[in-house]
């Protein structure tokens, strides 16, 4: 090797300021093509990811070689979602070489502040289960385990929410615009995937009958492959994800000119595939398209496992034993029907060995137990789109429920609950059972989640194999969570004991004592203040509103839907507008209600309620008889950026979900880490922060979901007597009823009224709005002692350990995935 060459290497992995420097220069002019003098911050920002890029390539590599020399099992995490938001600081943090970017940066004029702001927000992902996706990679990486993520590359994330008017306004997200410095293309990783078709029977080799999928249409996936940098940098993981690419095959024979052009259109359509991410949280949109995209990155997918794992092997029998296939809810549940295709049509498998295997091979997370999300594909369409799938999902089908207890006791009703088909109306197939059959664990997010899972979608399934359902309480990457977005926090955390909690956030308990330490304590009060100003200049930014640093920042932030119940916030807040204005000479806690959250285009509810959130605001915000104590904000665009200014600044955490619909929840995880109490209702995985924080340092309120439960069963719930027995509750909903926050369009909140009157109040807003104004009371009052509030703040921190994803991921690792860490070697010489 040139020695020149050589030395080169070595500068671009180097660590220390000057090579920094040095390769930011020429990262800039020979890549980015640009000197000093013209660069932009945008040109700075991809100089800079290119030079850290440098740092982890070769590490990336001898990670890969070491999983592929020792043939260790690798975990595949196969979602449709990845909210990764963005990764400068993330590599830079994980690498151990902040401070030494920061400062090349300053050598060169630079803030480093303005070189971060300049990323793109990757939000390829809605809300909690493709944020999960993401945490999970850190924690893996981070942890020296082999996983991979697996999905789409779209072109355009989540959309970008504006405010027009108060109304929520969707524009297109375009990531991709400026090009993305972290992915490697990978023009030579290519896989067909077909659709349409037909099914073609014959007889193979040795007389059995056998079949054929022909005359389809096909695609390809591209992959593009992102390095996922564990904390400490020894790990680099990979996600993969795949994108569109219109076939090249064309039989010009058949052609006329017309027909040729026809042609070209289509190939060019196909690339639609990989463009959008559909913003719907929680609900099933029931789409072909989105139908095909599920279909596409999971064939792709499997695709590739299969060529790595017969890399090393010639049979098929130990792929469960090298493999662990891990399904982000049923997005990729039809993978269970093309791995089964691929085995038995491709690699000629007999059908009971490939499904001891497939079964061996899946696991499957369950996100939600509202009826509305829970994906049931019509047959006629899955028989049109993959005909073949829709065979082997039949005999699946016929198979299990030839065999089940249900049958041998001619119980028709359960035989019917467990069937993949759902018969009533148009035929559907049941995705959930699915993805349930053709796993050997099935897992619910939080403690309370699992049992109701138990009890309700999965309760026969559960009958018949009551060992499956197991839980995996959500967690969240202390590292992005803590370290990243709360640098004031953490290095006080770090002084006091140390940095062991960045990869151990149990180590974190040793805050403990430290919350009866009154100088600890205004230290931490110190922090929190910082990260309060930070905010509250963001929110002048974004909002143009002026907001007092020294108001309790009581903080709602997540997507908007009805069962989370923003409206209950909302209400409270114009009950206490209310007081402040009856009462002018109490001395009131300051108040500032923080708000953001994006609502699914199509959700009118959801949408009015934001507007109603901004009609308050507009009110609220200019009366000058509350006297500043109150004010309200919503934030536009809420994505992992925000969220990292907003969660260290909060005081206040709204987990305020109807009890039973929130299966588990991570931004309460978030907040409570950074020293925000909650309040809020026993559901999801608030249960579980009440049993390790303490019950006297969170406020709960409201119907547990046994009361829920039973109340909805009884019908014994009239929202008209609650209201009419609720004074405060009464004059906020006749105030908005009668258009005192919408003077120009008195009517615009009859839907809302509706929904808590004659509508049933479904999500039990009205029923819970007594006890919340008191846990309220009891938030507000407490805040007056700023000594008690620290102590239970610190206490939070202190306490929120076990909800790291590590934990999540260690307990995936060892009960259902069976991988283990492995160390990569790396030989650190020369090119490779
Ligand atoms: C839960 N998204 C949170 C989080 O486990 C939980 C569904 C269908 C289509 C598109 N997106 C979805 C979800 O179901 C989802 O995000 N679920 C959330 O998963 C992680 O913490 O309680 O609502």
């Amino acid at each position: 090797m040139d020695a020149r060459y050589k030395s080169r290497d070595i500068e671009r992995r180097s660590l220390d300021v000057d090579s920094l420097k040095r390769s930011f220069l020429e990262w800039l002019v020979y890549s980015v093509g640009k000197d000093a003098r013209a660069a932009t911050r945008r040109d700075w920002f991809h100089t800079c990811a290119l030079a850290v890029r440098d740092r982890v390539v070769d590490r990336w590599m001898d990670t890969t070689r070491t999983y592929y020399h020792e043939d260790a099992k690798r975990v595949y995490y196969l979602s449709l979602e990845f909210l990764i938001g963005r990764l400068l600081t993330n590599s830079l943090s994980n690498l151990g070489i902040i401070d030494e970017c920061r400062q090349a940066l300053d050598r060169l004029g630079l803030s480093m502040d303005d070189v971060v702001d300049s990323e793109p927000d990757a939000a390829l992902g809605n809300g909690g289960l493709g944020r999960l996706a993401a945490c999970f990679l850190d924690s893996m990486a981070s942890q020296g385990l082999p996983g991979y993520g697996y999905g789409i590359r779209y072109e355009f994330g989540l959309f970008e929410q504006r405010f027009e008017n108060g109304w929520q306004i969707e524009h297109p997200e375009q990531w991709l615009q400026f090009g993305n410095p972290w992915e490697f293309a990978r023009p030579e990783v290519l896989y067909p995937v077909q659709f349409y078709g037909r099914v073609e029977e014959f007889r193979d080799s040795v007389g059995e009958r056998a079949y054929r999928w022909v005359d389809t249409e096909r695609v390809l996936a591209m992959a593009y492959d992102t390095p996922v940098v564990g904390y400490g940098g020894d790990t680099i993981n990979t996600l993969r994800l795949w994108s569109a690419r219109a076939t090249s095959d064309f039989n010009f024979g058949h052609f006329n000119e017309g027909a040729y052009m026809k042609a070209v259109e289509q190939k060019i359509l196909s690339e639609n595939l990989s463009r959008v991410l559909y913003p719907n949280d929680a609900t099933e949109i029931g789409k072909e398209l989105r139908f095909k995209q599920e279909y596409f990155f999971t064939s792709a997918s499997l695709q590739d496992i299969l060529r790595r794992y017969l890399q090393h092997h010639t049979t098929f029998d130990n792929l469960p034993s090298k493999a662990a296939i891990q399904l982000n809810d049923t997005h990729p549940a039809i993978g269970i029907a093309e791995l089964m295709r691929l085995l038995v049509d491709h690699h000629g498998l007999r059908w009971d060995k490939a499904w001891e295997l497939t079964q061996a091979t899946f696991a499957y997370t369950n996100h939600t137990l509202l009826p509305e999300a829970l994906e049931a594909w019509p047959v006629r369409m899955v028989e049109r789109i993959l005909p073949r799938h829709m065979q082997i999902i039949y005999e699946i089908n016929a198979k299990f429920l030839n065999r089940s207890k249900a049958r041998a006791a001619g119980d028709n009703t359960r035989l019917s609950h467990l069937s993949l088909i759902d018969e009533r109306g148009d035929r559907r197939v049941r995705m959930g059972n699915l993805a349930f059959l053709g796993s050997h664990k099935i897992n619910g997010v939080s403690a309370l989640h699992t049992e109701l899972m138990k009890e309700t979608v999965f309760a026969d399934l559960h009958a018949e194999f009551p060992d499956r359902i197991n839980n995996k309480t959500n967690g969240i990457t202390p590292r992005r969570w803590l370290k990243q977005a709360n640098p004031a926090l953490s290095e006080l955390i770090s002084t006091r004991i140390g940095e062991g909690w960045i990869s151990d956030l149990q180590q974190i308990s040793a805050l403990k004592e430290k919350a009866d330490d009154v100088v600890f304590r205004e230290e931490f009060r110190r922090a929190k203040r910082k990260n309060k100003k930070r905010l509250a200049a963001y929110i002048a930014r974004q909002t143009g509103e002026e907001v007092q640093v020294d108001s309790l920042f009581d903080v709602q932030v997540k997507r908007m839907h009805e069962y989370k119940r923003q409206l209950l916030n909302v209400l409270h807040t114009v009950a206490l507008y209310n007081e402040m204005r009856d009462n002018p000479t109490v001395s009131w806690v300051p108040v500032t209600k923080i708000f953001a959250g994006k609502a699914a285009p199509s959700y009118h509810m959801a949408k009015l309620i934001i507007k109603l959130i901004n009609d308050v605001a507009k009110v609220v915000n200019h009366d000058p008889s509350v006297h500043d104590n109150l004010k309200v904000v919503y934030l536009p665009n809420y994505n992992v950026t925000a969220a990292e200014i907003i969660i260290p600044a909060a005081d206040l955490s709204e987990q305020i979900s109807t009890a039973g619909m929130e299966a588990s929840g991570t931004g309460n995880m978030k907040l409570a880490l950074n020293g925000a109490l909650t309040i809020g209702t026993l559901d999801g995985a608030n249960v579980e922060i009440r049993e390790h924080v303490g019950a006297d340092n969170i406020f709960i309120f409201g119907l547990t979901a046994e009361e829920v439960n039973d109340l909805r069963a009884n019908g014994g719930f009239n929202p008209r007597e609650v209201i009419a027995s609720n004074p405060a509750l009464k004059r906020a909903l006749d105030m908005i009823s009668t258009g005192a926050f919408s003077p120009d369009d008195r009517n615009r909140y009859h839907p809302i009224l509706q929904a808590l009157t004659d509508g049933g109040d479904h999500f039990l807003v009205t029923a819970d709005f007594a006890d919340y104004c008191r846990a309220q009371d009891a938030a507000m009052q407490l805040y007056r002692d700023p000594e008690e509030w620290t102590r239970r703040a610190i206490l939070n921190t202190a306490n929120m350990g076990w909800f790291s994803s590590d934990r999540t991921v260690n307990e995936y690792a060892t009960e259902i995935w069976d991988v283990h860490p492995v160390k990569p070697t790396h030989d650190g010489e020369g090119f490779r």
